[in-house]
C-alpha cells in the first residue's frame, strides 16, 4: 500500500478524571488502535539534543505517546516533512508504514510510549535516507 503523511492521525485516548480530585486515568482498550498489538517499548531519559529514529519501517504500524513531558516528530513521506508536537498522556499518533520519522527536541523527563504492530525485525528498518526515498518511489509503497 502507497502511504503518505494523508494516513497518519491522532487516537484520542480516553481519559477518566476523578472525581474526588485524584487526577486522570487513561485506558487503551484492544479495539481503539487499528491493528493487533505485538510489542510495547519506550524512551526515556533522551538528552535535549539527541534524536532517536531515524528511520522508516517497511510493515509496521506504530502509535506513540508522550507519558510524560513531550517531544517533536518529524514526518517524512519522501515528498512531504512535517513537524508534531507531542505532550498529551492521551493522545496518540498513529503513524503509518513506509514513513520516515526522527523523533526530537525531548523535555527533561519526557517518556515515549510505542505500541507497535509487529514484532522486533531489523529487516523491518529502512535506516538510509536515500534508500527510503527509492522505496517510495517504487509504486507500490
Ligand atoms: C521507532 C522509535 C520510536 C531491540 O533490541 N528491540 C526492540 O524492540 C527495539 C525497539 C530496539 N532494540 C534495539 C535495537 C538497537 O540496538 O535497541 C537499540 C536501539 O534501537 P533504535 O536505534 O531502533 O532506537 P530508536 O529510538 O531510534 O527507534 C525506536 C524503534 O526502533 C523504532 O521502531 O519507531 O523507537
Amino acid at each position: 500500500m502507497k502511504t503518505s503523511l494523508n494516513d497518519i492521525h491522532f487516537i484520542e485516548i480516553p481519559k477518566i478524571s476523578d472525581p474526588d480530585g485524584r487526577g486522570n486515568l487513561s485506558v487503551i482498550e484492544k479495539n481503539i488502535l487499528p491493528y493487533k498489538v505485538e510489542r510495547i517499548y519506550y524512551l526515556y531519559d533522551v538528552p535535549s539534543d539527541s534524536t532517536r529514529g531515524g528511520h522508516a519501517h517497511i510493515k509496521l504500524q506504530q502509535s506513540l505517546i508522550a507519558l510524560s513531558g513531550s517531544f517533536d516528530v518529524v514526518l517524512d513521506d519522501g515528498k512531504k516533512r512535517e513537524i508534531v508536537t507531542l505532550n498529551k498522556p492521551n493522545k496518540a499518533l498513529y503513524i503509518a508504514p513506509g514513513i520516515w520519522r526522527e523523533i526530537e527536541n525531548f523535555s527533561s523527563g519526557a517518556v515515549c510510549l510505542a505500541i507497535v504492530s509487529e514484532v522486533y525485525k531489523e529487516e523491518d528498518y529502512i535506516r538510509d535516507y536515500q534508500e527510503f526515498l527509492n522505496f517510495k518511489s517504487d509504486r507500490q509503497h
